[in-house]
């Protein structure tokens, strides 16, 4: 018996279409889907329609919740600026109203029962929030609280887009990272992989590259590159698989600079340029602050 646990594919087509092969290769059992298929990326329709068409039991995440409530018109003045332009006009214009109710419908968490071995709960965020990742800068007390609720002994969350796994005790919590913006310094499109053999599950995290270009070609096509902050921030996310969205609002922050302003995005690309260590390995953030 073998699951794949798919997860923050985040409208990435080509990162998805790797995922594809890999498991076209693997062959599992059955595939779920950990939640935030669209928004970061440039194709979430695209990304929506495929889930939808291979019909993989999908988990709703906090941005399955954030485009909900963008298409209902929930008010929050700064979802409406200049920099949420990419989202707005995924929310606006891009999935239809189906695609909306299909959202609004998805269970926030499900229980994976094979016979003969240990069940299993999937569950986008924590527990106790969407956005709560699980991950290795918690303590065992605070990993435990975090899954209290689930009476399955195997909890997997997501939203870190950083793998993980820890056993505690007769639990077993693990997150199986990002499919379309990994942020654990490896680009290539992460999913887990589960083998039950022998009564057990055996974890492996599987790490599929593939060529990015056609991510940025398709970035470009939107046209938000030119007048979105954001969408330069998601590409530089994608480049260094690194996460760069909170360190970014704090930059701002801090210096009471427009998020929106091409000089200060170049001076934070600047700034943060210097302290990825060859570019590649930068996941040095002492708690999750993944937005
Ligand atoms: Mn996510």
């Amino acid at each position: 018996m073998r699951i794949a646990i798919v997860s923050d594919i985040h409208g990435n087509m080509p990162a998805f279409q790797a995922v594809l092969r890999d498991l076209a290769q693997v062959q599992p059992d059955h595939v779920y889907v950990n939640g935030d298929v669209v928004n970061r990326g440039p194709q979430s329709k695209e990304c929506l329609e495929q889930v939808r068409a291979l019909g993989w039991p999908l988990v709703f995440g906090n941005h399955e919740e954030y485009i909900v409530k963008c298409r209902r018109g929930v008010p929050d003045e700064d979802w409406w600026s200049l920099f949420w332009l990419p989202v707005r006009r995924l929310a606006q214009d891009e999935l239809t109203d189906d695609d909306i109710a299909y959202l609004e419908s998805l269970p926030h968490s499900l229980v994976v029962a094979e016979p003969g071995l240990p069940a299993i709960r999937l569950v986008h965020g924590s527990m106790h929030a969407l956005n709560e990742g699980l991950g290795p800068w918690m303590t065992d007390d605070e990993l435990l609280a975090a899954v209290n609720g689930a009476s399955e002994p195997i909890v997997i969350g997501a939203h870190t887009h950083r793998t993980f796994e820890r056993r505690l005790g007769t639990r077993w919590v693990l997150n199986s990272g990002a499919v379309g913006m990994p942020y654990n310094g490896d680009p290539a499109a992460q999913y887990l992989l589960l083998v039950g053999e022998n009564g057990n599950w055996r974890a492996e995290f599987r790490a599929v590259p593939y060529d990015r270009t056609p991510v940025y070609e398709a970035w470009a096509r939107t046209g938000y590159l030119e007048v979105s902050m954001a969408a330069r921030l998601m590409v530089y996310e994608l480049e260094t698989a690194t996460y760069h969205f909170g360190p970014y609002f704090d930059f701002c922050a801090q210096h009471g600079y427009d998020r929106n302003d091409p000089e200060v995005f170049a001076a934070y690309w600047q700034a943060s340029r210097d302290t990825l260590p060859g570019r590649a390995v930068h996941n040095h953030l002492p708690r999750d602050d993944t937005r």
